[in-house]
């Protein structure tokens, strides 16, 4: 019998090596993955690095995909697509070329030493709600809709880089 099909949804970010190439070419890579269909994808947003200010600025979005994977699985279809960007991880919230998280899982909850779902910092980050609720703006989130949610970011440290594509 197949695998059950989920939603999820990943947080996209970079700020090193033309991250707007980065993160177009990670959303096309994320379609490409095993038992694995990209189904929304945000805008692309500027962001200041939250963390060490030494580092460039950033660009995010977050996408949404249906995946027949388990979360560990897909866990590991994501760190080796960013290994394949080239990432050194060099310190905690340092600069990278591209960054994964893998925000939600269906409405599964995780804690273990190599996943924690939803991703603990998922309601804290303008960064992540705001193109979260362009793409799910209708999404329960510890009782608020994304979009609800979204509206308490001031929102003026995020820049919108592309109109909605997709
Ligand atoms: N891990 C546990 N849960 C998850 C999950 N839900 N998704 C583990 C992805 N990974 C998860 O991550 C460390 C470990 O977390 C992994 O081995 C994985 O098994 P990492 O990507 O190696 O390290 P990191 O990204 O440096 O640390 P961390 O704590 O994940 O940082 P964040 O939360 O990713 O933040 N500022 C702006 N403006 N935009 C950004 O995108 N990103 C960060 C990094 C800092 N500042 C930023 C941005
Ligand atoms: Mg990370």
């Amino acid at each position: 019998m197949a695998a059950a099909q989920h939603t999820a949804y990943i947080g996209l970010g970079s700020n090193l090596a033309d991250p707007v190439r980065q993160i177009e070419q990670a959303l096309d890579e994320l379609d490409e993955l095993p038992l694995t269909r990209l189904t929304a994808r945000s805008p692309l947003y500027c962001s200041r690095p939250l963390g060490p200010q030494d580092q460039p600025d950033f660009v995010n979005a977050v996408a949404g995909i249906v995946t027949r994977l388990s979360p560990l699985a897909l866990l590991d279809q994501l760190q080796a697509l960013e290994q394949r960007h080239r990432r050194v991880r060099q310190r905690h919230w340092g600069p990278r070329t591209l960054d994964l998280d893998l925000l939600l899982f269906a409405d599964r909850h995780w804690v273990s030493a190599r996943l924690t779902l939803p991703h603990p910092a998922l309601l804290e980050r303008a960064f992540v709600m705001i193109p979260l609720a362009d793409i799910a703006p209708g999404l329960v989130l510890d009782g608020a809709r994304a979009a609800q949610r979204a509206k308490g970011f001031d929102g003026s440290d995020l820049r919108p880089l592309t109109p909605p594509s997709r």
